[in-house]
């Protein structure tokens, strides 16, 4: 079954339970293995708007790349994501990170993450969880990935 590296985020309503409520309703068609500690960071991208909590998961999973997308899609708006702006406020946000180690680009969809690489609140998380993983496009480790993204204002929330 393939293992998958979900990317978990929400500055909006109870966070906490956001995440929650988000990692409940990945199953059955996406199952749970790990969690990484919940942190709190400085919002990326935009800066006026309020916290974010991020976390990672490691699951497995039957669905495949583009059914996994959509199934993703559909649980955001289920668990009360309304539209917003490019990097803008949200209640949850699910994204795809790693799924084992393919490398897809697709008008709809580019695994891995093409982003994830810039952010540190993906990358500090997904370090706890994957250090040694090797990004399969850029060949460096999660955790050499680290080292070149600024980890300021990051702090954990939780265990
Ligand atoms: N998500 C974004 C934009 N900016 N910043 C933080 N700290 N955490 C996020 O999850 C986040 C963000 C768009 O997906
Ligand atoms: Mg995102
Ligand atoms: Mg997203």
């Amino acid at each position: 079954m393939p293992t998958v590296y979900l990317a978990l985020g929400t500055n909006l309503g109870d966070r906490l339970a956001n995440l929650r409520a988000a990692r409940n309703a990945l199953a059955p068609d996406v199952r749970v293995l790990a969690g990484s500690p919940v942190y709190e960071t400085p919002p990326w991208g935009y800066a006026d708007q309020p916290v974010f909590l991020n976390q990672v998961v490691r699951a497995e999973t039957g669905l495949g790349p583009g059914a996994l997308l959509t199934y993703l899609k559909k649980l955001e708006t289920e668990l009360g994501r309304t539209a917003s702006f490019r990097y803008g406020p949200r209640r949850i946000d699910l994204d795809i990170l790693f799924y084992d180690d393919l490398a897809l680009e697709t008008p709809a969809l580019v695994i891995p993450h093409p982003r994830l690489h810039e952010r540190a609140f993906v990358l500090v998380p997904l370090s706890d969880l994957a250090p040694d993983f090797r990004h399969p496009v850029l060949k460096k480790t999660v955790r050499e990935l680290l080292k070149d993204v600024d980890t300021t204002g990051i702090t954990r929330f939780s265990v």
